[in-house]
């Protein structure tokens, strides 16, 4: 009976969907299967959950859908986190700073106003030098790694299977007979995933340094024309505080350089000289590929024949933990739709 449900992918994509499937379809747990080649505490660079910095921020675009995930998985983070068991599931509340070089796009801002809490335009004449527009609220912060962990072990604990098989065929994802519906949440590895490989995904690769600061509670971030600067703390992490970035199109390596972590820690130490007033102390170095997609993210119902359907949900980029909660709710609705269809046609 596991495998009615069937989701590719042990990322936040996959997870989120799984729990959505739980929680707004009111599907069984025993009934889902997720199958996936790497999961909680498994590093691979072709496994970009673990490396996000984990932060609501305004890096993602500004079409009306994306501002509507977003959105959806703000003001509905609370729930999952109080069904994960509270703030030491490794997901909080932690204050926010955003600074611009330009004037940041109208509607996101008038979106981000209708549900930020506490959210405040800083006034000119406190913006930083070469800034044009900064504003502060409260964000979401996520423990990454720790949340995965956190959120696929409550999974199991709700009768959850998962199954460690690395698939060649998208078909193999059809367990069994009785598997009606397969969620693909297969991030960047899948761009090679026979089938219909999608030439439209690519990867925008990341760096990131990790340090131990306790005197740091807070984040920090400004947008560049073509750079991105940020300082992020884990929620109960024993203090750790990640800085960052790049993004860079296109780049596939795995590996980290010392010339990008001295880079790193000089924009961020720049955007917050208090960060040096304890010595760094670095504990990691690490890269990370976005699974990024032209066009956007991929969410769409496939009929696979006899009754059986393939839902894609990929290409969340840079933005899987701030936007993939409300894309995961969006590809579960497709398939209550699709189910209500198919029976009102049978009546
Ligand atoms: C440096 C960096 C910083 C980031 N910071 C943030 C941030 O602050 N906020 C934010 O919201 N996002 C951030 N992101 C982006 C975020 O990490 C991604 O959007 C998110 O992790 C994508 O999740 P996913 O589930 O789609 O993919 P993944 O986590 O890669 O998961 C893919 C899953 O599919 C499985 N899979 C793939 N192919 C197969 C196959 N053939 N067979 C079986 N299984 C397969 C994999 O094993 C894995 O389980 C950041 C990313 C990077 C690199
Ligand atoms: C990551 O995936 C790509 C594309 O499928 C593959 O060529 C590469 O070998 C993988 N890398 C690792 C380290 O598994
Ligand atoms: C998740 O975190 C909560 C809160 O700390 C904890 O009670 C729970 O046991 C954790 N669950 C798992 C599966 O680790
Ligand atoms: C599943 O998603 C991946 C991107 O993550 C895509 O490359 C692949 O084509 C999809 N599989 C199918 C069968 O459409
Ligand atoms: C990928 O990024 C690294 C680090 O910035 C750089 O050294 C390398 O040349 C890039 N590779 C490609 C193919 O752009
Ligand atoms: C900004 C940030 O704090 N962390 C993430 C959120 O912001 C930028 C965007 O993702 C991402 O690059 C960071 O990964």
């Amino acid at each position: 009976m596991g495998a009615k449900y069937v989701v590719v992918g042990s990322g936040i994509i996959g997870l989120y969907t799984t729990y959505c499937l739980i929680k707004f379809a009111k599907i069984s747990a025993d009934q889902i299967t997720v199958v996936y080649e790497f999961s909680s505490g498994d590093q691979s660079i072709n496994y970009t959950s673990p490396w996000a910095g984990g932060n609501f921020s305004c890096i993602s675009p500004n079409d009306p859908e994306t501002l509507r995930f977003d959105k959806f998985t703000y003001t509905n983070l609370a729930k999952l986190q109080e069904d994960l068991g509270g703030p030491t599931c490794g997901l909080d509340y932690r204050p926010s700073t955003e600074y611009w070089d330009f004037i940041p796009n109208e509607a996101k801002i008038n979106s981000l106003k209708t549900y930020l809490k506490d959210m405040q335009v800083i006034p000119r004449s406190e913006l930083p030098h070469g800034t044009a527009y900064g504003i502060k609220f409260t964000t979401w912060d996520f423990n990454c790694p720790f949340f995965l962990s956190n959120l696929s072990g409550y999974l199991k604990s709700r009768g959850v299977t998962f199954q460690q098989k690395k698939l060649t065929h998208i078909s193999q994802a059809y367990l069994t007979a009785n598997t009606k519906a397969v969620f693909n949440c297969s991030g960047i590895g899948a761009r090679t995933l026979g089938g219909v490989e999608d030439i439209k995904v690519y990867p925008t690769r990341g760096q990131v340094v990790v340090v131990r600061a306790p005197h740091i509670q807070e984040n920090m971030m400004r947008w560049g024309e073509d750079y991105a600067t940020y300082i992020i703390p884990r929620p109960y992490s024993n203090n750790e505080l990640i800085l960052g970035g790049f993004l860079q199109k296109d780049n596939w390596t795995g590996n980290t350089f010392a010339s990008e972590t001295e880079d790193i820690i000089k924009r961020t130490t720049a955007l917050l000289p208090k960060i040096l007033d304890r010595p760094l102390d670095i504990l990691k170095v690490a890269a990370g590929l976005r699974p990024s997609r032209h066009g956007g993210v991929r969410i769409e119902l496939e009929d696979a024949g006899e009754d059986k359907v393939l839902i894609h949900n990929y290409g969340a980029s840079g933005y899987g933990y701030q936007a993939g909660f409300g894309m995961s709710f969006k590809a579960v609705q497709l398939l209550v739709s699709y189910n209500q269809n198919r029976v009102k046609s049978k009546l």
